[in-house]
């Protein structure tokens, strides 16, 4: 009878590795291979740990010497071709799925805005403004206005998102949102702010943030994502997404999938009361199952009649304290990256790419926290 409940200990082990090597939907599985790559330190999902390890344990009493060795290296192998794997389908990134590496091109001068436009309180400086410690939590009359600004945001987005295709460049896009933001009486957010020359923020491939718009044309298969924010009426409204330009690799394509597949899984479970480190783990949760990795240096974020503010929204698993509020807005933006985490910035101090020059992608919407749930405001 021991031994039947050993083997079935040990069978139901190895099939956590074994089952799905063809398949991309195992989280114990992907979860493994995320924290093998990154280095994570992550919490450990602990029903997995330790019923590794009482499986281990009863192996060990049960097994000979030479069937625990012969264990392990079945463990090892498995390993590895978890490795081969994720290494395969990195390579085939980085050959079907890679342009050049992002070079920076010229940079046109700031667009004036009319002067009856009502200007944000932070023009007068080129030092980065702190995150505001005060959270946004607005009455009937702020949510209109924030619902006012963040609609705004999201047409000109959606507007931005029609001009993507190979041979225009980021400055005409830039130019075109621009336009579209002063008709309209509102000015853009970024430009301006801690010193940042445009409008809006265009990240094209490996780009995970904060690109500035500039003379490079889009390639046909490049990911752009456009970052729009409007103040209007004394409002931010702030929103994201990434586009698909012309043909795109099947892997990228998922990344860029999956990262709004992620956006919505952590506004899915916002409301009053809920605590904001929930966001990380189901965005992390997500991203996992695909071996993908999830940005810790950006953060959502308050916004409101501050642009930047608490609460700071972390996308990765963490345990920091709070919970949110009914009436309070933020954002949620998670970048997600096809390889590491790790980042660089250009010497322009915006610009930031992946490291390892491999693309990310990124989703943001601005939500408003109700007694149920969460109202994506951002939405036209
Ligand atoms: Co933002």
């Amino acid at each position: 009878m021991w031994s039947n409940i050993l083997k079935n200990l040990f069978w139901q082990w190895v099939s956590l590795f074994r089952s799905p090597m063809g398949s991309l939907h195992n989280s114990h599985l992907h979860y493994m291979v995320n924290a093998y790559h990154h280095h994570h330190h992550h919490q450990n999902q602990p029903h997995l740990w330790v019923s590794l390890s009482i499986s281990l344990l009863l192996l060990s009493m049960y097994c000979s010497q030479h069937k625990l060795v012969v264990y392990s290296k079945r463990v090892s192998a498995l390993e590895e071709a978890m490795r081969i794997r994720r290494q395969r389908e990195l390579q085939s990134t980085k050959k079907f799925g890679r342009t050049p590496p992002l070079r920076r091109g010229k940079v046109s001068p700031p667009l004036p805005v009319p002067d009856h436009i009502p200007k944000p309180p932070y023009l007068s400086s080129n030092i980065l403004p702190e995150i505001s410690s005060e959270h946004q939590i607005h009455d009937a009359e702020g949510i209109a206005q924030m619902k006012a600004a963040c609609e705004l945001a999201a047409r000109v987005l959606e507007h931005a998102g029609t001009l993507v295709r190979p041979s225009v460049t980021t400055d005409q896009i830039d130019k075109a949102v621009h336009q579209m933001i002063i008709e309209a009486g509102a000015y853009p957010s970024p430009l301006g702010y801690g010193g940042f020359p445009k409008s809006i923020c265009t990240s094209v491939n490996e780009c995970m943030c904060h690109g500035i718009p500039d003379s490079r044309q889009l390639q046909n298969g490049d990911i752009i994502n456009i970052d729009v924010t409007v103040y209007l009426n004394g409002y931010h409204g702030d929103t994201s997404k990434t586009f698909l330009c012309g043909d795109v690799h099947g892997a990228i394509k998922r990344l860029v999938k999956v990262t709004e597949e992620c956006m919505e899984r952590g506004i899915a479970l916002c409301k009053d009361g809920a605590s904001f480190k929930k966001i990380g783990k189901r965005i992390s949760e997500h991203a996992e199952k695909y071996g993908y990795g999830v940005v810790e240096r950006f953060v959502g974020h308050g916004v409101g009649t501050v642009f930047h503010s608490e609460p700071i929204i972390l996308h990765h698993r963490n345990e920091s304290p709070g919970v949110m509020v009914e009436g309070q807005t933020f954002t949620i933006e998670p970048i997600l990256t096809l390889g590491g985490i790790e980042c660089i910035t250009w010497p322009d101090n915006w610009t930031t790419l992946t490291a390892d020059g491999i693309p990310a992608a990124q989703f943001e919407h601005t939500i408003l926290i109700t007694r149920t749930g969460a109202e994506i405001l951002t939405k036209c």
